[in-house]
């Protein structure tokens, strides 16, 4: 009998193939270091029976539309935001995700994102390897401390709760929106947007990216935030407007900002916010953690071996 065809639509080491190898035959994209371009991953999708996908492959509907054979769609991130959800469901796809396991490890990469923010790591290092370190000064290099300010977290899921027990380990004080209130979150308070965005001295975002949160951070909100305040994105590019940012740092409405993702990635080289001084970037190095992406391959592959073995199928999204 035929097996289903699995495309796997990123590089993966075979070992970790093993344990669902007997079950499917495999399609492999090869290069490690280049995405699948998007043309590439429709050709893909339109043979395969089963998709292994990665943040950057986009299922949109017309993708689905064209899949014939697809039954199901393991998507090795915890959000799903690149797979329309509804054509799936529409299309009896099953789609699976990869919930809890990247958590702390993406609360930490917060963490260390609001601190590089807060103490100029990445000018200093910057600095430091262009040979530009002259000398010591009084104020040269001086960041803001975290301790005992204010930490507004907008989106508070697991990974919010999270970064709320760090931040009282540094004595913060922690304030956070979310559509539900959260009373057992590590002492955080609830507040409105609006407030939050006016008392936070800075503030991690954090929700998934759905339309509800498409731009939940433009001008608007940039203006009501302090002039010393930091905001840092770790969820989704899209939820903070890029260029309403630029304006926002290049003006001093805000004192600095720093990102894990991005509206576009892999970020062109010529992004604007790359070239000022009080942006920090990082390549979505969320969930990059050995053990994180082990942990995140073995949800899949659960996911993958439950429907294989026609059992229910655990990390369901649809
Ligand atoms: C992934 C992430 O590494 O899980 C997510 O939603 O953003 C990251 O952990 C990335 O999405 C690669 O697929």
């Amino acid at each position: 009998m035929q097996k289903p065809l699995l495309w796997v639509t990123f590089h993966l080491p075979q070992e970790l193939l093993e344990p669902i190898k007997s079950y499917v035959d495999v399609k492999m994209w090869q290069d490690p270091e280049f995405d699948m371009p998007q043309d590439e991953f429709e050709a893909a999708a339109q043979e395969a029976d089963i998709l292994w996908t990665v943040v950057s492959n986009r299922v949109t509907a017309d993708v689905i539309k064209r899949a014939p054979k697809l039954k199901m769609i393991a998507n090795l991130a915890v959000g799903y935001n690149n797979i329309d959800t509804e054509a799936a469901t529409e299309a009896g796809i099953i789609v699976t995700n990869t919930p809890d396991v990247l958590a702390d490890t993406t609360a930490d990469l917060a963490f260390l994102l609001m601190m590089m923010a807060a103490r100029r790591t990445l000018e200093g290092a910057r600095a430091l390897y262009q040979g530009q370190w002259k000398g010591w000064q009084v104020l040269g290099m001086t960041g803001m401390d975290i301790h005992h300010k204010t930490l507004g977290i907008i989106g508070m899921g697991t990974i919010g709760e999270l970064v709320a027990k760090r931040a009282t380990g540094f004595d913060m004080n922690v304030i956070y929106h979310n559509r539900h209130e959260k009373p057992n979150a590590y002492g955080a308070q609830y507040r409105s947007k609006e407030d939050l965005l006016r008392e936070a001295d800075f503030i991690i975002v954090l929700t998934p990216l759905t339309p509800a949160t498409r731009n939940l951070i433009t001008k608007e909100e940039l203006a009501l935030m302090k002039k010393s305040a930091m905001l840092i994105n770790v969820a989704r590019g899209g939820i903070v407007n890029e260029d309403d940012l630029y304006e926002a740092l290049i003006k001093g409405d805000i004192l600095a900002a720093a990102s894990d993702v991005f509206v576009e990635e892999p970020v062109p080289t010529k992004h604007p916010l790359l070239t000022l001084a009080n942006f920090t970037a990082l390549p979505h190095l969320g969930s990059a953690t050995v053990e994180t992406r082990l942990g995140m391959v073995s949800r899949n592959v659960e996911s993958l071996l439950a429907y294989f073995n026609k059992h229910s199928i655990p990390f369901r999204v649809v």
